[in-house]
């Protein structure tokens, strides 16, 4: 099932049909008891809504931080050191890579995150930025995985390789994130076959894409889980970014104007343009 947050309140969708769900609030979704149960319950007895494709889609997030998991693919870790070599940084990445804690940064507060069709944003003093199409978790209050969205980690690669230490500025700012288009409710994880694909749209043309699968996710998404919940609370839930598998070359920036399409099966395209802050 694929619960969407839109401007008419939140909806489920399953096998094509839309259901509108009588509660409002998407932090009671997120924390209630059995959420998949529930949804299950409102599409077996449920009249299918005809308004769906008037509402618009919104980030599917309410007031849950957004954290983001890093160095978990291989060409991550590569990129990464690549960057930052003239820094001094490059060990840090590796070591991170096969160390047995994960790297976990805090990644955005819902009002930084865009929602599908929204744009994203290149710092001003950034010259060189990227995406990252990252699997994302929704974590419950209690630690449990409860579904599965399209991310967008936006980075600032010049100033991340500049200083390991400027992370949060390279990854903190308006329009840094973005979420959707919709969450897909599942108790069982997915597939390791999975594929996560990034398409750049330039002046109507592909300037870059790629792919991976998430049998490239080195961590387990319930370890990176459990190392989020150490001796932290979340009482709306969170959300859990888990790190980028694709990094275009290092000659590629975005541009103002560039369409980002991120497409992870069974959850859909999260689109959005990206603006350059001035
Ligand atoms: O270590 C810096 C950030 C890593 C990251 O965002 C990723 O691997 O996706
Ligand atoms: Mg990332």
């Amino acid at each position: 099932m694929k619960l969407y947050r839109t401007s008419n309140g939140p909806y489920v969708e399953e096998a094509g049909s839309y259901f509108h769900l009588p509660e409002p609030s998407w932090d009671a979704l997120v924390t209630h008891d059995d959420l998949h149960g529930y949804l299950l319950s409102i599409v077996n007895k449920g009249e299918p809504a005809k308004d769906f494709l008037m509402a618009k889609i919104e980030a599917p997030i309410g007031n849950q931080e957004v954290w983001a998991a890093g160095v978990t693919y291989s060409r991550s870790r590569s990129a990464r050191m690549d960057e930052s070599k003239t820094a001094g940084g490059g060990d840090f990445y590796d070591r991170v890579y096969s160390a047995e804690r994960p790297e976990l940064f805090f990644k955005s507060t819902p009002h930084r995150v865009a929602g599908p069709g929204e744009n994203v944003r290149i710092r001003k003093d950034s010259s060189w930025s990227v995406p990252e199409p990252e699997l994302t978790l929704l974590i419950n209050h209690c630690g449990q995985i409860i579904g599965y969205t399209a991310g967008n980690d936006m980075s600032s690669r010049d100033i991340e390789g500049e200083n390991p230490l400027y992370l949060p500025q390279a990854k903190v700012y308006d329009g840094s994130c973005a979420l959707g288009p919709c969450v897909l409710i599942d108790r069982e994880p997915l597939p390791t076959s999975t594929p996560i694909s990034l398409e750049i749209v330039r002046d109507g043309r592909s300037e870059f894409s790629g792919a991976t699968t998430l049998a490239e996710l080195k961590r387990a998404p319930a370890t990176l889980v459990e190392y989020l919940f150490r001796d932290n609370s979340f009482p709306f839930g969170a959300f859990l970014m888990t790190g980028t598998g694709i990094v275009p070359p290092n000659s590629f920036t975005l541009a103002s104007g560039d369409r980002i399409r991120i497409t992870i099966d069974t959850i859909g395209t999260l689109e959005n343009e990206v603006v350059q802050g001035s």
